[in-house]
């Protein structure tokens, strides 16, 4: 992972799970002088880590701010790619923004960009994405699977099954389900969008731009009185305060285990894992698509991950895109 000395450091302090680490062990470790392991420590103290002395044995980390750093991050990840590379930001624009530029100036498969705020947050057909500082996981992952421009929609069920697994997997009391194709709700409520974008020759996808935003530490009063009713965080359903870096390393560990399903064995498994974390089949919804409105029951999606929704009349209809609200 591509981390500054200073993150490397906090990264040996992080695993070395409240042994305490001496300045010279780490200088030796390191290859550099006491002083400047002195340097980058005092840096991280004035960053909101907080070090106890042990006499005689050296420091031990007992407190990290509630920041999502790339070392913290790491330390839970088990990737070979996703999270490998991660950029980190305490204010962007958006970052499907720095995603774009990354991916365009080569940026590896896997490269994260994370903010603890986004000024300009991005949903789908350039809606606003809220975006409190410090309270959610705003984060855009670039990958460059060898698949055709037609197949990048699926990615976004890919992810959405990805993050439902993450979410089930580290909270107990939290039942995340999917309304296709890219929201995933709790109680009813939103806590979590996704914004796939692509780059893209017209044979060849050059990269995906996978946006996930999710709502963790929001109390309701965070929320703009627009989003008041409509949106959930996950620590309103928990009813705890909860450690962003831990899910963000999660979902990661889980989307690069289904990334690489899909690109082995297609879409069939990714379909199954779907339809179990689906809140959206056997339901009746209403489809507003670019050109109509329709109403009937979603009966399943396709082996490309299209919903299928059947009419009063009998009718089959297939939706490539559109908003859905569940009766
Ligand atoms: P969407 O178009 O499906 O949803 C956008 C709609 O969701 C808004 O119009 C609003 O009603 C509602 N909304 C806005 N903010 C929130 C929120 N925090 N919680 C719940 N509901 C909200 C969904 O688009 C895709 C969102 C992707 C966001 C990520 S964040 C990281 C990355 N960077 C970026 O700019 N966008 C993506």
């Amino acid at each position: 992972m591509n981390l500054t000395l200073k993150d490397e450091i906090l990264k040996r302090f992080l695993s070395a799970n409240g042994e305490p680490l001496s300045v010279q062990q780490l200088g030796e470790e390191f290859g550099i002088s006491r002083t400047a392991i002195w340097k980058h420590m005092q840096t991280l103290q004035d960053e909101g880590y907080t070090f106890d002395t042990i006499k005689k044995k050296g420091y031990v980390l007992v407190a990290t701010p509630d920041r999502v750093d790339p070392p913290r991050i790491s330390n839970y990840l088990a990737t070979k790619r996703l999270g490998q590379s991660i950029h980190y930001f305490e204010d962007c624009t958006s970052t499907q923004t720095i995603g774009h530029e990354l991916a365009r100036n080569g940026a590896v498969d896997g490269t994260v960009i994370i903010a603890e705020s986004q000024s300009k947050g991005k949903g789908r057909m350039a809606r606003h994405w809220e975006s409190t500082k410090g309270k959610g996981i705003w984060m855009t992952v670039i990958i460059r699977p060898n698949v055709l421009p037609h197949q990048a929609p699926q990615f976004t069920l890919v992810v959405a099954v990805a993050v439902v697994n993450a979410i089930k997997s580290l909270y107990k009391h939290i039942h995340p389900e999917i309304k296709w194709p890219n929201d995933i709700l709790i109680n009813g409520k939103k806590c979590t969008g996704i914004l796939t974008e692509m780059i893209a020759e017209i044979d060849q996808v050059q990269a995906l731009l996978i946006g996930i935003g999710i709502n963790v530490n929001q109390q309701s009063s965070d929320f703009s009185e627009e989003l008041q009713n409509i949106a959930t965080s996950l620590s309103i359903e928990e009813n705890e305060s909860l450690d962003r870096a831990i899910l963000i390393a999660t979902i990661l560990n889980y989307l690069e285990k289904y990334t690489d399903l899909y690109v082995q064995h297609g879409f069939s498994p990714i379909k199954i894992l779907w339809e179990e974390a689906s809140g959206t089949i056997g339901k009746r919804i209403r489809a507003t698509t670019l050109r109509e409105v329709i109403e009937g029951l979603a009966i399943g999606i396709t082996e490309d991950g299209i919903l299928e929704i059947q009419l009063d009349n009998g009718e089959i209809k297939r939706v490539y895109s559109a908003d859905i609200e569940l009766s």
